[in-house]
This record gives structure tokens, sequence and C-alpha cells, in this order.
């Protein structure tokens, strides 16, 4: 039997990297697209370059995705490139309304005009929740986001189903909430933490500068969340999930589990700056995945303390500057 072909958008990022893993591994033929860089951008992915097929185009630029769905005819599309980053969507809110938002509309709209048949998975965000309207969110709680990043992901979500219900296709939103691990990018809290740990045993840095230590987050394993995503695209009929722990916890309680782990006093390190506060934040986010754990069998394998430790441990042992992440 034919393998089945999967493509992939933002492969290079911390999910693309995990979920082409579990691909590769369940035997699909897997395409992956990047984008030019002017240095390497995709060491997440280094190490399955050789199974992977890598094929440049943008989530801005329509007429690749057309060829690229023309000529691969994939069997499931997962779209996971995004302008991810919340704080830097308040400095750059139209590219990434583009990439983040208007992106999934050219993928979908590419599927749909060469008339492939696949099926598709939208990387939902909990930022659509927002200044939430009820907790813990579920699937059935209203969208209030608080960012460009977020009304992008909300436009993501509804253009997904508009497809969906328009056109028949199956078409899925996942809505995951915050999911990290050690490929997490540098810039997200979690890894902040940790790098600077390993950074501070290391005696390279004596300083760890944050925003609100207040804010409260549901934060699980990014490979956890990808055998979900692929879980729903296996589901009989196309619906949408919540992937979460259903536990929360602050960025101070963050520093606790991370510092106290390697027995360090985060009060002598972490200094507030303004720099790192946003214009409108997220409180509070907890996610009730109920619906993914009885439709799905879905459930989270790895917690907050183990998660943490997971990553702590990555970034202590990292010798190099640069980045390596697997
Ligand atoms: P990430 O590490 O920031 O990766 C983002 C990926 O998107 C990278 O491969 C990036 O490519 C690519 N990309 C950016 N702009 C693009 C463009 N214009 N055209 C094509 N590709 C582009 O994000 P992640 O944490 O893996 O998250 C994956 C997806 O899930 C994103 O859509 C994110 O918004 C969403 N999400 C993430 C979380 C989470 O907690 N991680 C939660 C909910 C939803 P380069 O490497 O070239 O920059
Ligand atoms: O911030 C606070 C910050 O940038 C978490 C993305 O993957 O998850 C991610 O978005 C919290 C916020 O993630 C710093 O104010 C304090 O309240 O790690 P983050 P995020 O904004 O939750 C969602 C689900 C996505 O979809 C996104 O793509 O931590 N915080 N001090 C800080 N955050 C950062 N980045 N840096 C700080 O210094």
């Amino acid at each position: 039997m034919a393998k089945r072909k999967a493509f992939i958008t933002g492969i290079t990022g911390q999910d693309g990297s995990y979920l082409a893993e579990i691909l590769l591994e369940k035997d699909y033929e897997v395409y992956g697209m990047i984008r030019r860089s002017s240095s390497f951008n995709t060491a997440r992915i280094d190490h399955i370059f050789g199974d992977v097929e890598l094929v440049f185009g943008d989530l801005t630029d329509g007429s690749v995705l057309n060829r690229l769905m023309r000529t691969i005819q994939p069997d499931e599309v997962y779209n996971l490139g995004a302008q991810s980053h919340v704080q830097v969507s308040f400095e750059i809110p139209e590219f990434t309304a583009d990439t983040t938002g208007m992106g999934t509309l050219r993928l979908l709209d590419a599927i749909r005009e060469e008339g492939v048949r696949c099926r598709f998975y939208e990387a939902g965000s909990s930022e659509m929740f927002g200044k939430v309207l009820e907790t813990p969110q579920t699937e059935a709680t209203p969208f209030y986001p608080r960012s460009p990043y977020g009304v992008s992901k909300v436009f993501g979500y509804w253009i997904t189903r508009n497809y969906r219900e328009a056109y028949g296709m199956y078409a899925v939103n996942g809505i995951l909430f915050n999911h990290e691990s050690p490929r997490r990018g540098p810039t997200f809290v979690t890894r902040k933490v940790t790098r600077a740990i390993g950074a501070i045993l290391r005696g390279e840095q004596d300083e760890l500068r944050l925003g609100n230590l207040e804010a409260k987050r549901d934060w699980g394993f990014a490979r956890d969340y990808m055998e979900g995503a692929w879980q729903m695209l296996q589901a009989e009929e196309p619906d949408d999930y919540i992937l979460a722990t259903g536990e929360t916890h602050s960025v101070r309680e963050l520093l606790d589990e991370a510092f106290g782990y390697v027995e360090l006093d985060w009060n002598k390190y972490v200094k507030i700056d303004e720099r790192y506060f946003r214009p409108s934040e997220v409180d509070l986010l907890l996610g009730d995945a109920s619906k993914a754990r009885e439709k799905l069998g879905w459930e989270p394998r790895v917690r907050f303390p183990e998660l943490v430790r997971m990553m702590v441990d990555h970034d202590r042992e990292r010798r190099h500057t640069e980045e390596h992440y697997v």
C-alpha cells in the first residue's frame, strides 16, 4: 500500500519537529514547508533531515501554496506555521495577521482550489480565550482575544470551521493550551527561565529579566500535544478539540519549581523589567480537555514538575552558546 502523505507548515518550529518525528514513526511520507532564511533555521529537524522532503514556501505566498498542494497531493495537512509570539504580535500586528490569520485561509483555499481530498489541521490556541469568560475553558467558551496574535487565531479558527461547513472539507481546529519542551523557542517564558538556569549554573549569567510573574498558564509537553493533533485527524468526523492538562500555574510558581530543582533562590537573580509587560495581558488560562479524552482517548502524559525538570536538565547540559535542540 502507498504511504500516506503529510504536509506540515511550520516544520522548523517546536511542534513541527515533534509532529514530523511522530509521522515518520507511523510510516508517513513527510513534506515540510520551510522559509528561506539568511542563516540555517533547521536545527530542530537536522536529525531527520534525510527522512523528510523539505520544500520552500511561505504562508504569505498563495501561489506557492497552490502549487505545493497540486504537486504533493497530501492526505493530511497540518498548518502549524505562524508568527507565534504574543508580545511580538503587538510589534508586528499586520505581519502576524497576514501569516497567522490569512495564511490559514490561503492554505485552505489552495486545498479547495486544487481539489485536494485531504484532512486539514489548524493550530488553534488558548490565546483565543484571552480575557476568559469562564473557567475552566471548554470548546463552548466564547472567545475574547487580547493580542493581534489571539485575534489572528480567532480568524484562523472561524475560517477553518467555515470551510468545513461551506465546502464539506475535513477540517479541524485543535485548541491547544501552552505546550513546552527542550525545543521551545528561547524567548517564551518557560525556556527563558530554564536557559537562564543553565547559564547561571555555568557562571555565564547572574540576572534574569522578566515581566508579569502573576500570569497563570496551563503548561503541557509539546510531544503529547502533537500526538493529540494526529489523533484529531484520525477521527471519523471532523470536530474541534481542546488539549490541556487541567492544571494552572503562575510564572512565579514556574520560578519556584525550576530554581528549586537546582536548589537556587530565584529572588537573587530575577529582576522585573517593564519591557516584558504586554499592552493587554491574558491573566489566567486553564483548559478542560474532557472532550479529547472521551472522544479521542487523549491524555497528557507529562505533568508540570516533570516538564520543568526535563527542560532544566536539557539546558544545564548544554555546553555551547548556539542553539542545540535535540
Ligand atoms: P514556533 O516554534 O514559533 O514555530 C513556528 C513555525 O512557523 C516555524 O517553523 C516558523 O518558521 C513558521 N513560520 C513563521 N512564519 C511563517 C510564514 N510566514 N510562512 C510559513 N511558515 C512560517 O511555534 P510552535 O510553538 O511550534 O507552535 C506551532 C503552532 O501552534 C503555531 O501556529 C502556534 O501559533 C500554535 N500554538 C502554539 C502553542 C504553544 O504553546 N506552543 C499553543 C497553541 C497554539 P521559521 O523557523 O522559519 O521561523
Ligand atoms: O508567556 C509572562 C507573559 O510568551 C507566558 C505561545 O506559544 O502560548 C504561548 O503564548 C506568560 C505571559 O507564552 C515574561 O506575560 C512574564 O503571561 O511564554 P509566553 P504565551 O504568551 O502564553 C500560547 C498558547 C500560544 O498560542 C502562543 O503561540 O509569561 N511573562 N515574563 C513572560 N513571557 C515572556 N515571553 N517573556 C518574559 O520575560
